[in-house]
């Protein structure tokens, strides 16, 4: 069944007239005639709602600055967040140390009544004296959680002070949970003051190998950027940093040397991007490992960008090789998922860069949208200037980069540059609006009542999204695959992610389990009405 505005106005009159004109405004239906579908996004969720978001702590410290390897994270607050916060993404990390991995630790100041009544600062300083002591890290993280803000505990004073005193970089972030409205005001910050403390620290002059890129918004989940890495080196790019997934203090400092930056995660990770193009030059391409023609895509844009025809040759006779092997083995499991529909609502890029993965093996997504993306994720980059001004990034400005500070000059020429912009997207994003079909549903932040309510209307054969939702609906007999967690497997990015990924949707669908449990459709009358006698 299709959706129309007469259904959409079914959910909606559920609602309390201001929740219904709020929620109106996060609900696009598709119609590709419309230049452009504006959608009301990064704003408040209504109190009251079930929403899947997270906070501004679990985005800095659990999304962006989690990975990082070599550094210890200290999470200052009381024990929940730290506790919650552990290992919970699952960012994969090896180290050649392996005296400098510290992801497995969950360090917390464990803050107690006392310390809430009397403060926090003293606490925290014997924390990193001990976290010193004992961890000799590269470098070191604060975070602050709800009550340290609330509490005035000055992060700041107390981090400088131990970096004088220990001489190992202390960073706070002022990151308490209730900043911004979502997950995203905390990838802004980390953002910041990872541009300001780390990116460009570094001594190198010039990248040790030919043809140095960053990976930007490549969290490493389930093993995805050793995948990504694994063709890219074949191809003979030089990966001088992952931010962040594998990611370490050591790599970032010098990430200011690579000539190109991938941007795998707009959401997370734009304002790196972009901080990086204005103090170094260096132009962000917009890429996506997931999915094989999006990742033929990405490698053909960045050999173009480099422009050397042993490049162009070689990314070919990869790209030849990588399908012949995965093409009769990816076969098999597309005949089992073929002409079936999937709801794919994640994070903020995953909703819209899955999509592509699932046509390849024949299923449509029918409803898709963002737990807490801005505008730019839904309706595109540089054509609507205004869009930039989101909350958050009125609440925390971007850190000012000064151009003329530059130490390292790009090979590729201004004028260069300039052509390459027309020949491919270099720092430009389309959004996901503009791959959605025509009558599918974007919706942002979706919530748990409107979930069961598509649910029982689009029918879905499978629901990508997270773990707050993914029983209901496995009880209402659907398949769900978690795509932040991949459900413990991975890689999914790649030419073999997406041979696991086929793999682990067919089974979904081919499992007897679903016969055991009944969707809501099938019990319920479909005529409702009273009989009367005579
Ligand atoms: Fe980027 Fe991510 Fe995502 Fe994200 Fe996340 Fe994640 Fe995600 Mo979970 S950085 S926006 S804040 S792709 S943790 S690795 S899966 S919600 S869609
Ligand atoms: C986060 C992390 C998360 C949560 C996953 C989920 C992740 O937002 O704090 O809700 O299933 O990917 O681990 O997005």
């Amino acid at each position: 069944m299709a959706i129309d505005e007469k259904k959409l106005e079914e959910i909606f009159s559920q609602y309390p007239a201001k929740v219904k004109r709020n929620r109106k405004k996060h609900i696009v239906i598709r119609d590709p005639e419309q230049a452009r579908q504006e959608i009301e996004a990064n704003t408040r969720t209504v109190p009251g709602i079930i929403t899947n978001r997270g906070c501004a702590y679990a985005g800095c410290k659990g999304v962006v600055l989690g990975p990082l390897k070599d550094i210890v994270h200290i999470t200052h607050g009381p024990i929940g967040c730290g506790y919650y916060s552990w290992l919970t993404r699952r960012n994969k990390a090896v180290s050649e140390d392996p005296k400098k991995n510290f992801l497995t630790y969950c360090v917390s100041t464990d803050m107690q009544e006392s310390d809430i009544v009397f403060g926090g600062e003293k606490k925290l300083a014997r924390m990193i004296d001990d976290v010193v002591e004992i961890f000799k890290p590269n470098a070191i993280t604060v975070s602050a959680t709800c009550p340290v803000g609330l509490i005035g505990d000055d992060l700041n004073a107390v981090a400088k002070a131990a970096e004088e005193k220990h001489g190992v970089p202390v960073m706070a972030f002022n990151c308490e949970g209730y900043k911004g409205v979502s997950q995203s005001a905390g990838h802004h910050i980390a953002n910041n003051i990872l541009m300001d403390r780390v990116i460009g620290q570094g001594d190198w002059e010039e990248s040790p190998g030919k043809y140095p890129i960053n990976m930007l918004g490549e969290y490493n989940i389930g093993g995805d950027s050793w995948e990504v890495e694994r063709v890219l080196k074949e191809i003979g790019y030089t990966v001088i940093s992952v931010m962040t997934g594998d990611g370490s203090y050591k790599d970032l400092k010098n990430a200011h040397v690579a000539e190109l930056n991938l941007v795998q995660c707009h959401r997370s990770i734009n304002y790196i991007a972009e901080m990086l193009e204005t103090k170094y030059g260096t132009p962000w391409l917009k890429v996506n490992f997931i999915g094989i023609q999006s990742t033929i895509d990405t490698l053909r844009n960045m050999a173009l960008y480099f422009g050397d025809p042993e490049l162009i040759r070689k990314t070919e006779e990869v790209i030849a090789r990588e399908l012949a092997e995965i093409e009769p083995v990816i076969d098999q499991y597309k005949k089992i998922c073929e002409g079936k529909t999937a709801f794919c609502f994640v994070g903020g890029s995953r909703g819209h860069h899955y999509q592509g993965l699932f046509a390849e093996l024949g299923i449509e997504t029918v409803l898709a949208g963002y737990e807490f993306a801005h505008r730019d994720d839904y309706e595109g980059r540089e054509i609507i200037p205004e869009i930039k001004l989101d909350a958050d990034t009125k609440n925390i400005p971007n850190l000012q980069v000064e151009p003329d500070q530059r130490r390292f000059k790009l090979k590729i020429s201004p004028e260069r540059m300039e052509e390459l912009k027309k020949q491919i997207p270099l720092s430009y994003y389309k959004g996901m609006n503009v791959e959605m079909k025509e009558g599918h549903v974007i919706v942002d932040d979706l919530n748990h009542y409107e979930t069961e309510e598509f649910i029982k209307l689009l029918k879905p054969d499978i629901f990508a999204s997270g773990i707050k939702d993914k029983y209901i609906v496995q009880k209402m007999g659907i398949p769900a695959k978690q795509l932040h967690s991949y459900d413990y497997s991975g890689p999914y990015a790649g030419f073999k992610g997406a041979v696991k990924f086929a793999e682990d949707v067919a089974m979904g669908f081919v499992s007897p389990t679903w016969n055991f449990t009944t969707p809501p459709w099938k019990n319920k009358p479909i005529i409702e009405g009273t009989i009367e006698e005579g």
